[in-house]
C-alpha cells in the first residue's frame, strides 16, 4: 500500500527495458578498500535503489572486474587515477557522476573528495536513473553552495510539537537512549538525500534540562544515528540556562561565572559528542529571555556561547527573530534595528539566522531587509516548511515558488560582486570570503506514517533541501524530480501534478492574503481567518494591527509618510516600494495605506480588485480539485483519497477565507458588493 513512509526513495520498478539494462550495467558496487561509515550508508542505498529499479539486488565487492558502480576517494583505485585532481578539486560534499572506460571496465563512477560526497552521489545517481537522464553518458558535477543545511525541529521534550501537523516529535524521548526506532535511521537517509548535514533537534522555545546531564546521552543516541548519514545534531538551548539548570543567580553574558558554565556545559557535550553541531538560541523573543534583561547587546550576549563552542569547532546559530511589545510601532522594523548597528561584532563562528521576512512566515512577504545589510556578519536564512500560516498540512500549497521569489529577490545592496540577490548574498558568492554560510529550514516532520502529515508536504521537505544545496534549482525542475521519484505515473500525470503544485501558493495568497495583506490568521492557532480584533493585549498580536482597514481606506503605511520601514532597504528597492506607483500590486498593502478607490494597474478600484483576488483563490482551489479528480485510477487508491479529501476541505476553508474577509471589510467600509467583478486575469 502506498503509505507514504518511503517518501521519494521509492525506487519503484523500472519499465522491463531499462529496468534489465540497468542491472547490466549496475551489477556490482564497488566500495573503496577502507570504507568508512558515510561510504557503507551510500552502497546501502545504492543496493537498497538498484534492488528496487532493476529487480536485482547487486553484489557488493572491491575487485575490478566487470561492469560495476565506483565509489572513488581521491587515489583509492589505480584505474581511476585519471579522475584524482577532478576528485581533490571539490568542495566537502561535492560529488562527480561519470560512466567511462576505465581497467578495461565499462564503470559508472560516484567519485568525491571524500565519503561525504560518495554519500549525496549516490542518491544523487539514484534520483538521475528516476528522472530521465542518460546514465550510459553520464556526467555530471555538483557542490553545495552552502556550508550548513540544516533543519530546525520544534519538537518539544514531552513529544508535542509547535507549529508540527504530522503527530508526534519523531524523536521518542522517553525510550531514547536504549531503544532506537527504525525511523531515525529513514529519516537520516532522507534528509541525506538532500544534502541536509545539521539538525536541531529541539524546539527554539527551550527547556533548560535538555542540557541536563542525564539527558545528553539521549542525544548522544540521535547524533550516533545520524552520523552515518553524515548529519551533526545540534541544541536549541535556554539563555537562562546558567541560572535556571546550573543554579548560578543570574545569565548575564558579562558574568565570568556564566561565561565559565557555558564552557564546562560544552566540554561535557563534547565528550559525549566529539562532533556535536552547535547551538540554536532564540533571545528576547516571545517571551523568551536573552541579554536585553541585562542591558547586553545580541552580540555580547552571543559570546560566551560562541567562545565556549569555538575550540570544539561548534557552531551558534543566532535568531533575529526578536520584537517586543515595548516598541509597538511596526513590527517588521525591530530585527533590523536590533542587530544592523552591531554588524561586525559577532564572532567568526555565529551565523545570525534571518526569517525570509521581517514579519512571520506569511503567505507571502517582501524579504527581510538585514539581508545584504550586515556585511560583516554571517547571515543564514530561516524557511518555515511546516506552513503555520498557509494551511498547515490540510491545504495544499508547494513552497518551491516561494522561496524561490525570496532568493532571487535582488536586495541591490552594495559592497559585493555580481546581482546582490538573496542567495548570492547568503551563500557567499557575492561577498566571496569563504564565510560560514547557511540555510534552515522549520522542518515539517513527525511520527505520522508519511512523515509530513500529507502526502503534498513531503515535497516541502525536499524543495526545501533541493535549494538549501543549490539556490539557483528552480521550483518547478525541483516539482517535477520530485513527482517523478513520489508518484510512478505517465508523463501527462505527472505534468498536471507539477502545474498544481506550482500554481497552489498562489492561490493561497490569494484567498487568504491578496495584494499585501498579512497576519489575518485566527489568533494563536493561525488556521483559519481572524481579522477582527482579538483578545489579545499585544497590539502586534491583534489582526487588525496589520490591515488597518478603515472607512477611509486598508494597508499598512511603511513609507516615509507612515513606518518608514521602507528606509531599511537599499535606496533603490526603497524607492521602489516607497511610492505605491512603483510597488507591485503583490506587495501593495504590505506598504502602503490606500483608500478603496485606488486605482490597480489592472485599471480595477481596491475594492473590487480586492474581491476578485479572493474569488481567484477560490476558483484555483477549485481547479486545483478538478485537476487532481482526473488523476482517479492514475494514482494509487490510497494516496489519491488524502489528496482529494484535503482539497476538498481546502476548497471550503478557501470560501470561508474569502467569505470571512470580504464580510469583515464590509463591515469597516460600508461599501457594497460591486456588481458584475471580473477576476483579474
Ligand atoms: O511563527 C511564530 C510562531 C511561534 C514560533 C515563533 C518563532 C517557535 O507562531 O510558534 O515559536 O514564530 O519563530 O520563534
Amino acid at each position: 500500500a502506498e503509505d507514504g513512509y518511503q517518501l521519494w526513495l521509492r525506487y519503484a520498478a523500472l519499465p522491463q527495458a531499462e529496468a534489465t539494462a540497468l542491472s547490466r550495467q549496475a551489477g556490482r558496487v564497488l566500495l573503496p578498500p577502507k570504507a568508512g561509515a558515510m561510504a557503507q550508508a551510500a552502497a546501502d542505498e545504492l543496493e537498497r535503489g538498484i534492488a528496487g529499479l532493476s529487480g536485482r539486488k547487486p553484489v557488493r565487492g572491491s575487485t575490478w572486474q566487470g561492469p560495476a558502480v565506483v565509489l572513488a576517494l581521491p587515489g583509492q583505485w589505480s584505474a581511476l587515477q585519471l579522475l584524482d585532481a577532478d576528485l581533490k578539486a571539490l568542495r566537502e560534499g561535492g560529488y562527480v557522476l561519470r560512466t567511462m572506460t576505465a581497467g578495461g571496465q565499462r564503470v559508472t563512477v560516484i567519485g568525491a573528495a571524500s565519503e561525504r560526497g560518495l554519500l549525496y552521489g549516490s542518491f544523487a545517481w539514484l534520483r538521475a536513473l528516476q528522472t530521465g537522464a542518460d546514465v550510459a553518458r553520464l556526467d555530471q558535477r555538483a557542490e553545495p553552495k552552502f556550508v550548513w543545511r540544516m533543519l530546525n525541529h520544534w519538537d518539544n521534550l514531552d513529544r508535542t510539537v509547535e507549529r508540527g501537523y504530522a503527530g508526534q516529535s519523531i524523536w521518542n524521548w522517553w525510550e531514547l537512549p536504549d531503544m532506537r526506532s527504525t525511523r531515525y535511521r529513514d529519516y537520516a537517509r532522507a534528509n541525506a538525500s538532500l544534502g541536509i548535514n545539521g539538525v536541531v533537534l529541539n524546539n527554539v522555545n527551550s527547556k533548560p534540562e535538555v542540557l541536563a546531564s542525564d539527558w545528553l546521552p539521549k542525544v548522544a543516541a540521535i547524533a550516533e544515528e545520524l552520523r552515518p548519514y553524515g548529519q551533526k545534531v545540534f541544541l536549541s538551548v535556554r539563555f537562562s540556562s546558567p541560572k535556571e539548570l546550573g543554579g548560578l543567580p543570574n545569565s548575564d553574558p558579562a558574568n565570568p561565572a556564566v561565561r565559565a558554565w557555558w564552557q564546562a556545559k560544552v566540554d561535557e557535550v563534547y565528550r559525549l559528542i566529539p562532533d556535536f553541531g552547535g547551538f540554536l538560541v532564540k533571545a528576547n523573543s516571545e517571551g523568551q529571555p536573552g541579554p536585553h534583561d541585562y542591558g547586553r547587546t545580541h552580540a555580547e550576549g552571543a559570546a560566551p556561547m560562541a567562545d565556549a563552542l569555538r575550540p570544539h569547532g561548534g557552531l551558534l546559530v543566532w535568531r533575529a527573530f526578536v520584537y517586543s511589545e515595548a516598541d509597538a510601532t511596526d513590527r517588521a522594523k525591530q530585527a533590523y534595528q536590533q542587530f544592523v548597528p552591531w554588524d561586525g561584532q559577532f564572532a567568526s563562528n555565529v551565523v545570525v539566522q534571518v526569517k525570509n521576512g521581517a514579519i512571520d512566515f506569511q503567505p507571502r512577504e517582501p524579504f527581510h531587509p538585514m539581508f545584504g545589510a550586515m556585511p560583516k556578519t554571517q547571515l543564514g536564512m530561516e524557511f518555515q516548511i511546516t506552513k503555520e500560516y498557509l494551511g498547515f498540512a490540510t491545504h495544499l500549497a508547494y513552497l518551491g515558488p516561494m522561496y524561490e521569489e525570496v532568493l532571487r529577490a535582488d536586495t541591490h545592496q552594495p559592497g559585493g560582486n555580481g546581482p546582490a540577490t538573496v542567495a548570492r548574498i547568503l551563500d557567499g558568492s557575492f561577498y566571496g570570503d569563504g564565510r560560514v554560510t547557511m540555510m534552515a529550514g522549520v522542518a515539517n516532520v513527525g511520527s505520522e506514517r508519511n512523515w509530513s502529515g500529507s502526502h503534498f508536504d513531503q515535497a516541502n521537505w525536499y524543495v526545501f533541501g533541493r535549494m538549501a544545496w543549490d539556490p539557483e534549482l528552480k521550483s518547478d525542475a525541483i516539482a517535477r524530480e520530485w513527482v517523478q521519484q513520489t508518484f510512478s505515473v505517465p508523463q501527462p500525470a505527472r505534468e498536471s501534478i507539477v502545474q498544481m503544485m506550482q500554481g497552489s501558493r498562489e492561490a493561497v495568497v490569494n484567498y487568504m492574503t491578496p495584494l499585501g495583506l498579512h497576519h489575518l490568521m485566527a489568533t494563536s492557532h493561525h488556521y483559519g481567518p481572524g481579522l477582527w480584533v482579538s483578545e489579545l493585549a499585544r497590539p502586534e498580536w491583534n489582526p487588525v494591527y496589520y490591515h488597518r482597514a478603515d472607512k477611509s481606506g486598508i494597508g499598512f503605511d511603511r513609507s516615509a509618510r507612515g513606518s518608514q520601514a521602507v528606509s531599511q532597504y537599499a535606496p533603490a528597492v526603497a524607492a521602489r516600494w516607497g511610492q505605491p506607483a512603483t510597488t507591485e500590486p503583490e506587495l501593495l498593502l504590505w506598504f502602503h495605506h490606500l483608500p478603496w478607490d485606488y486605482k490597480l494597474p489592472s485599471g480595477q478600484a481596491l475594492w473590487p480588485g480586492l474581491i476578485a483576488h479572493y474569488d481567484l483563490g477560490v476558483q484555483q482551489v477549485a481547479a486545483m480539485r478538478a485537476r487532481w479528480a482526473q488523476l482517479q485510477g492514475v494514482i494509487d487508491p490510497e494516496r489519491f483519497a488524502d489528496v482529494a479529501a484535503r482539497l476538498k476541505a481546502q476548497e471550503r476553508d478557501a470560501q470561508w477565507w474569502r467569505d470571512a474577509s470580504i464580510a469583515y471589510f464590509q463591515s469597516v467600509n460600508g461599501l457594497p458588493l460591486p456588481a458584475g467583478v471580473k477576476p483579474p486575469a
